[in-house]
């Protein structure tokens, strides 16, 4: 009796979470683009290092703020594949969400190679359709 009453909540809350992304998609406005102006794709950076966004033919909003043809940054960090696009983005220490408006943030990761990649979320955290993605790059961090 329990199983299947969960499995019931699970399935009224999938389905609301659905509803709830339709409701809130935005689409992808004309010409935009988000790239990673700094570091550089194969740089070697200290432990502590910043990362600056940027962003062409849209502008940042923080989050919670509806306005069209905007978004919030979202840095992906050694994030294997890609998250689901049509649903609000994660909290996780791989998808650092900036929903303040920033531009930039400074990181501190352990020695070694790590990935990076920015992805734009709308006023609710879902990407927009087609998602306004960043090219990934690599960066290698000092050991020491
Ligand atoms: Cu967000």
């Amino acid at each position: 009796m329990n199983r299947i009453f969960l499995l019931f909540f699970i399935a009224v809350a999938m389905s609301w979470s659905t509803a709830f992304a339709e409701g809130h998609l935005s689409e992808f406005p004309p010409g935009a683009k988000v790239y990673i102006i700094s570091p550089k794709d194969g740089e070697v950076v200290d432990k502590t290092f910043t990362v600056r966004f940027g962003l062409v033919n849209m502008g940042v909003a923080p989050a919670g703020v509806k306005v069209p043809n905007t978004g919030h940054h979202h840095l992906l960090i050694d994030l294997e594949g890609l998250p689901d696009m049509e649903k609000p983005l994660v909290f996780s220490e791989n998808v650092r969400h900036f929903g303040g408006g920033q531009t930039e943030t400074e990181i501190t990761l352990a020695p070694g190679k790590h990935t990076l990649r920015l992805l734009l979320g709308n006023y609710v955290h879902i990407p927009h359709k087609p998602p306004v993605l960043s090219e990934k790059i690599t960066v290698t961090v000092k050991d020491q």
